[in-house]
């Protein structure tokens, strides 16, 4: 509990490549609707981005992009804190002293670790692939959040940070809060419209695999009506990977409209085929991704808006990350640095 008898949460997204609908519907739609109830942290997680190769240039850029469109979403800077992570150094210097804790064996068997590495050659693959969730529950123990507003692909990481949690709690005596994982009940897994037993990603090359957040509409539309689907024409929620094609698209229109499963079956009963399930779906995605592609260019276009409410983030974010991590660092026994008078 926080000073303001508010819990508190933290999450946060990689600049890793354009946001997709999967990361909204997964992650900041969550973010946007706790920001009232929780004392919120957001923080764009730009360390984690270079655990696989950046163009430094690109990053840069899209580290600005991604924090504008948390604000393009709705959370509000007045209510939560946003931050660039690597702009508190706390998050570097607490994920070193968790690394030296944290067991090799539990790291090896994440699942994002073995899909990563995997496509990657192995000579090229960086120590910090697989400490990234080292980092992850530093970001989040630093704040001792209660709460992590995130998609169903993070589950295992989030059962690493807690067991790390209770593991230095047990070594050193209690400091950390052991966090809770908070998934959304619809939207939670968004797949590839491509390849959709894949979970959609935002750093997937291929073309017609994702909708990205700052797509135009006539592209979103493209890309939509030519999702995978499969040769049937029955229009319902299935788990029959041959129909997670259809059930994707089902999934990402209940996500956005609402309503339970039958009644999203039951408003397609009367469709002619999988063209009209696919022209609803991009209608909803259009209608939801315009507004907030106009609250985008607004945010982009006024100088210096962007980065003031950046600066006040990581400083209001420091205050606190320094707190946790000066307590650490005691608990550890490393010695306390004495300033030079
Ligand atoms: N397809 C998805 N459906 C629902 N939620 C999703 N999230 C990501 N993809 C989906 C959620 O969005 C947040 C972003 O997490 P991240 O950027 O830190 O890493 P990620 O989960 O690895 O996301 P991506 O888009 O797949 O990034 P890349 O391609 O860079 O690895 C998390 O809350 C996640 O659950």
């Amino acid at each position: 509990m926080t000073e303001n008898g508010k819990k508190r949460v933290l999450s946060g997204i990689q600049p890793s490549g354009s946001l997709t609908i999967g990361n909204y519907l997964g992650a900041l739609r969550q973010w946007v609707a706790v920001q009232d109830d929780y004392d919120s942290f957001f923080c764009v997680v730009d360390l984690h981005a270079i655990t696989v190769p950046q163009d430094p240039e690109t990053l840069r850029q899209k580290t600005r992009e991604v924090a504008a469109l948390y604000l393009a979403v709705g959370i509000d800077p007045e209510r939560a804190t946003i931050f660039i992570q690597s702009h508190v150094p706390a998050h570097s210097e607490l994920a070193w002293l968790l690394t030296c804790l944290a067991p090799l064996g539990w790291l090896n068997r994440m699942t994002q670790f073995k899909d990563k590495s995997a496509k990657m050659k192995q000579d090229s693959i960086g120590a910090g692939l697989l400490n990234y969730p080292t980092l992850m529950a530093a970001d989040i123990l630093l704040y001792q959040a209660e709460a992590v507003p995130v998609g169903d692909d993070q589950r295992q990481h989030l059962e690493f940070t807690r067991d790390l949690a209770q593991r230095f709690n047990h070594l050193y005596g209690e400091t950390f809060t052991i966090p809770e994982a908070m998934i959304p009940p619809a939207g939670a897994r968004v797949m590839g419209l491509d390849e959709p037993t894949k979970k959609m990603s935002k750093s997937e090359d291929s073309e017609y695999h994702a909708v990205y957040l700052l797509d135009p509409p006539a592209r979103i539309r493209k890309k939509i009506m030519r999702a995978v689907t499969d040769s049937g024409r029955e229009i319902c929620f299935s788990d029959d990977p041959e129909k997670a094609g259809v059930n994707n698209l089902l999934t990402i229109y209940q996500a956005i409209n609402g309503g339970t499963r039958e009644e999203v079956e039951t408003a397609f009963a009367a469709a002619r085929g999988y063209g009209d399930l696919k022209k609803a779906v991009a209608e909803s995605v259009v209608g939801l991704l315009e507004p907030l592609q106009e609250r985008y260019n607004e945010i982009m276009a006024e100088e210096g808006y962007l980065d003031d409410i950046l600066a006040h983030g990581a400083a209001r974010a420091a205050a606190i990350a320094n707190a946790t991590l000066a307590e650490v660092r005691d608990r550890m026994g490393l010695l306390a640095p004495r300033s030079h008078s």
